[in-house]
């Protein structure tokens, strides 16, 4: 779509969504679903769905739930995969580092009853995932970070380890030479990982998990384990996640944004295409420079994806087939 009229068309949206007040959208949509007009009962399940090129990821999911585990189990179990894979250097071990070297990673979970953990900024540990998860369900808070994250995760038995791969060790010293700082907008198709998961009851859970951005600031937290920016699971509506700058994707909180616009009676599709609109419409905006992606599956197991650059990819899992799709975006310049 021509961008002038993808931006009216997402402003025009915009202002009616905030005309109508949710709880009269709520209402209108059990309405809705008492008169038939939306499905009402999961029609795929169990499916799987995970940003970038993730086969491996999410063949371990899916098997999972094809021998009835719940969501959660899955979307972790799922994510393991990736931060075990020293070849991916923006999950787990082999991650990049930051600018002084250190690897720190950044995760979190969500269940199907709306519960939430996380973790920021961890060094040494290498399942992040399942850092998170403990925090969810053995503390009483959602988020841990740096060295309190770590001493945690001690306790809970995760062992210590060097993160810091020699590939990536050689990259982080070739950058070092000039030491200029760009987002880049596409790792070879191989990044991030945010998984949402349908298990055979119908419940929805999700993860994410990564490394951040290549060469970031010390300290420096994007969206991936911020609750409703990188990933947001509602059981009832479904869940989103992203991937790409996790600065822009703060700015709409746009894995919540999505599920919100989900609520609200967009598809799957269109509720992606509506984040990133809202991010490209911005005043001023930078959108060339940058990557954000984003996925997302409705209660009854419908999926959508969009991105602002090409070359992101998901892996679906649905009906017994885990296939790598190529997702539509919005600059076709
Ligand atoms: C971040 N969103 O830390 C992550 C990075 C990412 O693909 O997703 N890269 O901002």
């Amino acid at each position: 779509m021509e961008r002038r009229k993808f931006i009216k068309k997402a402003s025009v949206t915009g202002l009616s969504l905030v005309t109508m007040s949710s709880s009269l959208i709520s209402k209108a949509n059990s309405n809705k679903v008492k008169k038939g007009l939306l499905p009402n009962k999961i029609s795929i399940k169990p499916l799987v769905i995970a940003t970038w090129r993730t086969p491996l990821a999410v063949n371990t999911a899916a098997a999972l739930l094809e021998k009835g585990s719940s969501a959660l189990d899955a979307v972790e179990q799922g994510c393991r995969i990736e931060e075990a894979d020293i070849k991916n250097q923006s999950v787990g071990k082999g991650g990049l580092p930051d600018r002084d070297g250190n690897v720190t990673l950044d995760a979190c979970i969500m269940d199907d009853k709306g519960n939430y953990g996380s973790v920021l900024g961890v060094k040494n540990i290498k399942h992040v995932i399942s850092v998170a998860r403990k925090v969810m369900e053995d503390t009483p808070h959602v988020m841990l970070v740096g060295d309190g994250a770590e001493q945690f995760a001690v306790t809970k038995g995760f062992k210590r380890e060097n993160l810091l791969t020699e590939a990536s060790k050689k990259a982080w010293e070739e950058w070092k030479v000039k030491s200029e700082y760009k987002p880049i907008i596409n790792i070879e198709n191989h990044d991030t990982i945010g998984m949402l998961a349908i298990d055979k009851k119908g419940n929805i859970s999700g993860a994410c998990t990564t490394s951040g951005l290549a060469y970031k600031m010390a300290g420096r937290v994007g969206d991936s384990p911020i609750i409703g920016g990188g990933l947001f699971v509602d059981n009832e509506i479904g869940g989103a996640a992203a991937t790409g700058l996790g600065e822009e994707v703060l700015k709409t909180v746009g894995s919540f944004l999505i599920v919100e616009l989900m609520r609200q009676g967009k598809s799957p599709q269109e509720a992606c295409e509506e984040a990133i609109a809202r991010i490209v419409s911005k005043p001023n905006s930078n959108y060339k420079n940058f990557q954000v992606g984003y996925i997302a599956v409705n209660k009854q197991g419908e999926t959508g994806a969009y991105s602002i650059h090409e070359w992101f990819s998901y892996n679906l899992y649905q009906k017994k087939e885990n296939k790598n799709i190529k997702s539509d975006f919005y600059n076709k310049d």
